[in-house]
């Protein structure tokens, strides 16, 4: 799976990763009117940083949305340009909503030094600015931004494996279990259909037995592709456990959810599945249960309940067949 290595990083991994540890250098943008400034504190800088400059501040503040960057210093010295505005719009917009913001300011400017940081700016320097507490400030906020990236993109891939089916990447029962309600309950709030369907493969034991678990999880694979290729980007697909999947497909009626599901049917059955290094190719059928929601009497265990009984049906009845 794409996300677990990633998933998997350490506390060491997380912290190892500050500026100045030999790391890629940070860039990082000041935003001042006076090239001066730039060159001045370009020179008191430590290896390990890049530092680049806008002396405009709206093109300072598009530069900055374009991301690259670890850090930006705002100078206080931005004339027409509110400099705690431009950091307050850093702080709402998505892209810039995580990069740590100093402001630059003069010694006398208390008042927009605890306003700044009331807005959310990270740190701040006073002019001149000392070479050591300029670096270490900096250095600070990168390792700090570092940290924070790794940390939440870690979160978000164990969040997203815990949704997801380790076999076949489709979404797995816990998801369904969370979203098949909200699907419901906003189909029927706007009075639009909604289809779901529950496909298991036929004689599954069998392959299994013939071309043993690996061969198992070949098929499983491959008809998870297929059915992810059948499906229109809305519809909701997660392998409900085993070899049974259930597919939820919004704005979709009864006729038409059956029309699908025989059509996927169809083309199963029709295409030989490629089992094993050797390629050994195997017929592959499948039974599926539709049902459609009802309405506000309705509840999505009965939906569920009557498309698993449309699939015993299917089975009952002679298995590769879609029951409505
Ligand atoms: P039916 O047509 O009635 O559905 O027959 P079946 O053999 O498919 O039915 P059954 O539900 O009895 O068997 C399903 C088999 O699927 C049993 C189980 O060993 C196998 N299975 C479940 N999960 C996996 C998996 O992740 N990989 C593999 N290879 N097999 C699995
Ligand atoms: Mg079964
Ligand atoms: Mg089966
Ligand atoms: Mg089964």
């Amino acid at each position: 799976l794409r996300t677990a290595t990633a998933a998997s990083i350490g506390l060491e991994d997380l912290l190892g990763n500050g500026a100045g540890s030999g790391q890629d250098p940070a860039k990082v943008l000041l935003i001042d009117a006076r090239k001066q400034t730039f060159e001045k504190i370009r020179s008191r800088l430590k290896g390990g940083i890049e530092l680049d400059f806008a002396s405009d501040p709206n093109a300072g503040f598009f530069r900055a949305a374009e991301g690259g960057y670890e850090c930006v210093i705002v100078s206080t010295a931005l004339p027409d340009v509110d400099p705690l505005r431009l950091c307050s719009q850093l702080r709402s917009l998505d892209r810039t909503r995580f990069l740590p913001i100093i402001l630059l300011a003069d010694r006398d400017d208390d008042p927009r030094i605890i306003r700044g940081l009331e807005l959310g700016v990270n740190d701040f320097l006073v002019r001149p600015v000392e070479p050591h507490e300029l670096t270490a400030r900096l250095t600070t906020q990168i390792r700090r931004k570092r940290y924070n990236d790794r940390l939440r993109a870690s979160v978000a891939q164990s969040i997203e494996m815990a949704v997801t089916d380790a076999l076949t990447g489709l979404h797995n029962r816990r998801y369904l279990d969370n979203h098949l309600q909200t699907l419901f309950e906003r189909a029927v709030a706007r009075r639009r259909p909604l289809s779901v369907m529950i496909v298991d493969l036929d004689r599954f034991k069998s392959i299994n037995d013939r071309f043993g678990h690996d061969g198992g999880d070949d098929v499983l694979r491959e008809f998870a592709r297929r059915l992810r290729q059948n499906m229109r980007g809305i519809d909701l697909i997660c392998r409900f456990g085993g070899e049974e999947f259930v597919v939820v497909m919004p704005d979709t009626d009864g006729p038409v959810a059956e029309k699908v599901a025989e059509r996927i049917r169809a083309e199963i059955a029709r295409t030989p599945f490629m089992i094993g290094k050797e390629g050994q190719a195997v017929t592959v059928t499948i039974s599926v249960g539709v049902s459609s929601a009802r309405g506000q009497a309705d509840d999505v265990r009965s939906l569920l309940k009557r498309a698993d009984m449309a699939l015993y049906e299917a089975k009952k009845s002679g298995r590769n067949k879609v029951v409505g």
